[in-house]
């Protein structure tokens, strides 16, 4: 089974706006903001709607950058399909919801090693406006098993 979901990350000049998830899965990981997509809206619905949510800001144009694919070993048939989305001009002041804390880094201060392990791997692309897909495996946890990663045109 897949399931679709969605990621927006807020890329201004130099600086993301990243929270923290403070419940649910990923808890305790900074991330872009996003969720499930929902019967009836399409996965560019789910993503600013998902930031509406969770950041309380309104998102203009967004781009879709990244399709990732995750699995965990043994259970190689339940995939979690993200979608990446870069939205640089939105309305409304970010503010702390009950799933996210939200904080400014600059983009020489992306804390990589308290995100998703996989971030590490896509996150130059995403900064540069590349378009990327790709399928990672992890083990336990986040760690990595295996993973593809391509830059598409
Ligand atoms: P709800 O239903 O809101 O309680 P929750 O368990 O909080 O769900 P969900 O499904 O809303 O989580 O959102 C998970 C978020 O984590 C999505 O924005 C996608 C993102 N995500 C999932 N796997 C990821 C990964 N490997 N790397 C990454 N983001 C990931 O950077």
């Amino acid at each position: 089974m897949k399931k679709i979901l969605t990621l927006c990350i807020i890329h201004q000049d130099d600086k993301v706006l990243l929270g923290m998830k403070k419940r649910g899965f990923g808890v305790g990981k900074w991330n872009g903001f996003g969720g499930k997509v929902e019967r009836g809206e399409s996965i560019e619905e789910a993503a600013r709607r998902e930031a509406l949510e969770e950041v309380g800001v309104t998102v203009h144009e967004i781009k879709k950058l990244g399709v990732l694919d995750f699995c965990w070993k043994g259970k190689e048939q339940d995939i979690l399909e993200v979608n990446i989305f870069k939205a640089a001009d939105f309305a409304g002041e970010p503010k702390e919801s009950e799933e996210m804390k939200p904080q400014w880094f600059n983009i020489k201060d992306i804390p990589l090693e308290t995100m998703w392990s996989d971030d590490k791997y896509w996150m130059a692309l995403f900064l540069k406006n590349k378009k990327f897909t790709g399928k990672f495996i992890f083990s336990e946890g986040d760690t990595i098993l295996e993973y593809e990663l391509k830059e598409i045109q």
